[in-house]
Formats: C-alpha cells, structure tokens, sequence
C-alpha cells in the first residue's frame, strides 16, 4: 500500500511595531485556521518562560541592565532553543503563527546603533517563515490605541527608528525571495486587518510546501 505523506504545517511570523495589534491578530489567526480544520499552534518571542526568557523579562522591564550586545544574543538564543520544536511541529502537520522573529531581533538592536549585519549574524540558518505578514502602522496611530507601554523601548523615538530598520529588513526579504514578506496596514479596523491577513494566509495553505528553509542560509 503507498504511504500518504502528510502535508507539514505552514511557518507563519507576525512582526509589526509596538501596538501595532500582532498579539491581537496571532490570537485570531489561530482561531480562524483551527475552524477551518487546520491544527494552529501560537508562538511567541520573546518567550519569556524559559529562563532565558526571564532574564530578557527583567530586562525590558528595566529590572535589570545589560550590555546592547549580550541582551542582544540572549534574544537570539531565547529563538534557537525553541528551534528544533518548531522543525519537529512543522514536520508533524501543525501550522506556527508566531508572535515575533528574528526580524524584531535586527529591528531593536539596530535602532539602537548597532550594525545590522552583526545584528542578523546569530538568527542566521534559524527556520525560515514560509510567510511574514508586517503588521504597519504610524507611531501616531499606535498612539491613538492607548500611548505607549512602560517597558523599555517603548517610546517614540525609538519605534521610529525601529520602523526605519523594519523597512530595511522587508525590502531585503522581498529582493531575496527566500521567504515571503507582505505588508499589512495595521491601521484599519480589527476585523479588516483580519480579512486582509486572511487573503494571504489562504494561497499558502493551498501550496504544497517543500522543506523548511533557513534565514539568510545564502549569508553563511
Ligand atoms: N524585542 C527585541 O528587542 N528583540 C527581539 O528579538 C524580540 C523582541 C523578539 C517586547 O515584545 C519587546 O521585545 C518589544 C520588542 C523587543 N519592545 N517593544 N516595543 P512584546 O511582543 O512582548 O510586546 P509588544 O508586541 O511590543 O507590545 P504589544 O503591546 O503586545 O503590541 P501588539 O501585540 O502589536 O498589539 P496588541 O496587544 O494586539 O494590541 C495593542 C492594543 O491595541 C490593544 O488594546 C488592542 O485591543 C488594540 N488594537 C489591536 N488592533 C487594533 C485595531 N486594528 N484597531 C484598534 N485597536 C486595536
Ligand atoms: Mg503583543
């Protein structure tokens, strides 16, 4: 008898500045394909359970200070420990829509003054996204959804030039075509956020995916 091979799951990343609605939208996201009948796990970094995670936590709730770079890696690896799991679930059918990448990791730490090239050196070979769906939006309408938070980057300036570097990061990812990068207006309404979201989610659960591939393998 043949062996029917089982589809894995789709690599789905969320990015998008601060208020911009990505934990909104992961959250619905994962609803809407489990109703469909597509199993959907959320994930998000920074993972703030593991003790990696931790230390990032009392971090950005300037419990604690850190050199740029060393908060940098530790951001990074909150990622690799997690990296094997997302292969194994991919392999086993289960759709990841996670809240954040690798992507926020070069975004702050540039924003910051440090080089790109050396904030994107340790994410290198991490799982690829099938699909990076930028969450955009103004400084002054993410404003308009409650101000900004207490946690560390969490101020004006600082998502300005964090959106500056965003634009960088999705114009390499779109020439690379390594992984699809799409851009969202964050700015509308939840549920046409959603809509939109959806249009683009629909071709890739009808693709037959090949493995998953690695970020910026072609650098290494
Ligand atoms: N960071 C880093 O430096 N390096 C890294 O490698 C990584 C992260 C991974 C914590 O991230 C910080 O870590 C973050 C980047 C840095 N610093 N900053 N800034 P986080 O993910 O834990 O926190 P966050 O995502 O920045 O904040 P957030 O407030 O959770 O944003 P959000 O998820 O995009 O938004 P939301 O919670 O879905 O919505 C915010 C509010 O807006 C809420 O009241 C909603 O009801 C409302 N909302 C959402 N959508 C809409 C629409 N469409 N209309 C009106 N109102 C809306
Ligand atoms: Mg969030």
């Amino acid at each position: 008898m043949a062996q029917q091979t089982k589809q894995r799951g789709m690599f789905i990343v969320i990015e998008g500045l601060d208020r911009s609605g990505k934990s909104t939208q992961a959250a619905r996201l994962v609803e809407h394909l489990q109703k469909d009948g597509i199993d959907a796990k959320l994930i998000k970094f920074p993972d703030r359970t593991t003790s990696i995670g931790k230390t990032i936590d009392s971090y950005l709730r300037s419990q604690s200070d850190l050199d740029d770079r060393a908060i940098h890696l530790l951001f990074s690896a909150n990622r690799w420990e997690l990296a094997s799991s997302i292969h194994q679930w991919l392999a086993s059918g289960i759709t990841l829509i996670c809240d954040r990448y690798a992507f926020s990791g070069i975004a702050f730490s540039a924003a910051k003054g440090l080089p790109y090239a050396w904030c994107r050196s340790p994410d290198i070979a991490l799982p690829a996204p099938d699909l990076t769906l930028f969450l955009d939006i103004t400084p002054e309408k993410a404003k308009e959804r409650g101000g900004y938070g207490e946690e560390r980057y969490e101020k004006e300036e600082m998502q300005r030039k964090v959106r500056d570097v965003f634009g960088r990061i999705g114009s390499e990812m779109s020439a690379s075509r390594e992984s699809s990068w799409v851009v969202v207006d964050a700015g509308e309404t939840m549920d046409e956020v959603e809509q939109v979201i959806w249009s683009h989610i629909e071709p890739v659960a009808k693709t037959v995916l090949g493995d998953v591939g690695k970020l910026w393998q072609d650098i290494l």
